[in-house]
């Protein structure tokens, strides 16, 4: 199978996380078609260790490949598929292949397993259990082959360099490309040998869209850059970065690329300001992100994303929470509920930067010029003739006359309310309030709505 990179001009990824698969299908309709999203990445629709429960991460061990999860079931997911695909969306799913679960003896619905034997599917001989052996916070930088072929947190590794385990894998992967699925996020990459993933890779039917986590590490055994030759790999430094800068000065982006050390070239990073994993972690420590609870600062980080040229950005949805543990909300033993965007209990975050997704498809291909800086933390530029942008960080409302590149005339905020108006010199005079970003595009206004508060305007 080729690997099918997005083509240019696709809108971002985003990743709608822990929403059950009616809540999606509506959402593509709703939102991320007509915002000008290009794909929605799921979470993992195989049957997991336990019909749902109490927390998020059941959904990481696998129990058996079968669309019975706590999002739905199988009707459910194909109306999703139609239901995206009818409002020009792809649809990535996340698959959990590098491993099965962590679980004794377990039992429902007539099924039963444990953690090396699946009936009718794995037994203890498609494990590395002789002997089995488990990752260590050492292994990472001293040892790869345990980082590939122990176990990752003592879930049941799975024997990727078999014939036998590729096939189940590939055959799973296969039936959900049949049912209309575009690409894969591939859970655990960096646990799973590049030569195994690309053996896999080569049984799988269609061309389906790998993007393959492998979180970097400095001085690491396993490196992103084993794996571009796969697929796209997600690009952890991104995230730390951008935590990094926009709770510092934000004038530093000026030269933001592969320079500062990413791990991934743009052509094949798929970068986020965070994930599912790295919004959860310690802020104080040096893999933390910024996440939906920085508000501001968090928005601001993702507007860049989506304005800088840099790989294939993915925005994350996901709930709110303040125990880490705590899975979505779900009723009836486990299933999620529908995604509600006004109870508090979902970010729903891509609704902010649903004008942004739209920025991102209307300014590809463009690069970066007319850059401004206050020396601190206001920044803006522009990307060809097609789009600019303007982002203050600060704590002070900052207007002045900017160069933004592009042709006269008004055009919408789709960063924020109100609009631009360019004159003829392709200046404009802009009012860019304390922690707010404005930003339009060619094809993206002129505004229809006067707003009562006219900022940012001429
Ligand atoms: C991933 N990427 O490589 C996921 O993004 C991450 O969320 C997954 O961990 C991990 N890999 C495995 O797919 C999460 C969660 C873990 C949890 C696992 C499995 O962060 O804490 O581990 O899912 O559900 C849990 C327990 C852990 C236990 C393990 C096995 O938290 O204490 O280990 O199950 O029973 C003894
Ligand atoms: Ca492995």
């Amino acid at each position: 199978a080729v690997q099918a990179a997005p083509p240019a001009g696709t809108g971002p990824i985003v990743k709608l996380w822990s929403w059950n698969w009616n809540s999606v299908a509506r959402e593509c309709v709703d939102v991320l078609g007509p915002a000008g999203y290009g794909a929605v990445q799921v979470s993992p629709p195989h049957d997991s260790m336990s019909k749902g429960g109490s927390v998020w991460w059941d959904v990481y061990q696998p129990a058996r490949y079968t669309l019975t999860s706590k999002f739905g079931d199988e009707n459910a997911f194909k109306n999703m598929i139609d239901a995206c695909h009818g409002a020009g969306v792809k649809v990535h799913v996340d698959a959990v292949v590098n491993h099965m679960t962590g679980q004794g003896s377990t039992s429902y619905g007539g099924y039963s397993f444990s953690k090396y034997n699946y009936p009718g599917l794995y037994s203890s001989w498609d494990f590395r259990n002789s002997p089995s052996c488990v990752i260590d916070d050492e292994d990472y930088k001293k040892n790869g082959w345990r980082v590939q072929n122990c176990e990752l947190v003592s879930l049941a590794d799975l024997d990727t360099g078999s014939g036998y385990v590729r096939d189940r894998i590939a055959g799973w992967l296969n039936r959900l490309t049949a049912l209309g699925v575009d690409g894969f996020r591939i859970d655990a990459a960096k646990h799973i040998h590049p030569d195994d993933l690309a053996a896999i890779k080569a049984k799988l039917t269609g061309s389906p869209y790998l993007h393959l986590e492998v979180i970097y590490g400095e001085g690491e055994a396993v490196q992103p850059s084993q794996y571009t030759g796969i697929g796209d790999v997600h690009e952890f430094v991104f995230g730390r970065k951008m935590k990094e800068q926009f709770t510092g000065q934000i004038k530093w982006l000026r030269t933001f690329g592969e320079s500062w050390g990413l791990s991934v070239p743009a052509d094949r990073a798929v970068t986020f300001v965070d994930n599912h994993d790295t919004e959860r972690k310690d802020a104080s420590k040096n893999d933390a992100t910024l996440n939906y609870k920085y508000g501001d600062t968090y928005k601001l980080a993702n507007v860049f994303m989506l304005a800088w040229p840099y790989g294939t950005p993915r925005v994350y949805s996901g709930f709110t929470w303040s125990d880490k543990e705590a899975g979505p909300p779900s009723a009836n033993g486990g299933f999620v509920t529908d995604t509600d965007c006004g109870n508090g209990r979902w970010t729903c975050f891509h609704r902010q930067m649903a004008g942004m997704a739209g920025f991102h498809k209307a300014v590809a291909g463009t690069s970066v010029a007319d850059w401004y800086d206050n020396d601190d933390n206001v920044i803006a530029f522009s990307r060809g003739n097609k789009g600019w942008v303007a982002i203050n960080n600060g704590s002070g409302s900052v207007t002045r006359t900017f160069t933004t590149g592009l042709p006269a005339g008004t055009y919408a905020n789709v960063a924020g309310s109100g609009s631009v108006t360019v004159g003829s010199g392709g200046t404009a005079s802009v009012t860019v309030p304390a922690k707010s970003a404005v930003a339009v595009h060619v094809g993206g206004g002129p505004t229809p709505t006067p707003t009562a508060t006219p900022s940012p305007t001429v």
